[in-house]
């Protein structure tokens, strides 16, 4: 008797957890647009709009167009950045306000993601909307 209670009890959650899945399917269809192996970045909110997709470190966003960003970014991915993903395949991410890796920043783990970026504090306390100006893996 127990032992059947327990397994039904297994068996909701796993059909709770699947409907949860169905729930953000918005959210996982944009983030499959972001390839294993990168880092990627959005200009909107649950990853829309883009992606920007990086292989590898990113020391100035100023290099890297994307209309969407818009003229308060000259058009590039400077301060635009409202959601990200850590797609990488080995490394932690560190993301930057500067450029060049300085000023306030955020460490985001491998396989993380931040859907929106008005709800997360860089290292100052300030939310990290449209701040992002370079990147750097491996560093934590
Ligand atoms: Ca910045």
């Amino acid at each position: 008797m127990l032992a059947s209670g327990g397994m039904a009890a297994t068996a909701e959650a796993e059909e709770n957890s699947a409907s949860t899945v169905v729930d953000t399917g918005g959210i996982a269809a944009g983030m499959a647009d972001c390839p294993a192996g990168n880092f990627c970045a959005w200009d909107n909110y649950n990853f829309s709009g883009g992606p920007g997709v990086w292989s590898g470190n990113a020391s100035n966003y100023t290099r890297w167009a994307h209309s969407g960003c818009g003229l308060t970014s000259l058009w590039t991915w400077d301060n635009c950045a409202s959601s990200v993903y850590n797609h990488g395949d080995h490394c932690n991410l560190t993301f930057y306000d500067g450029i060049e890796y300085t000023g306030a920043y955020y460490n985001l783990p491998r396989g993380s993601y931040l859907a929106r970026l008005t709800q997360d504090k860089m290292s100052d306390g300030g939310n990290a909307n449209d701040r992002i100006s370079s990147h750097r893996w491996c560093t934590f």
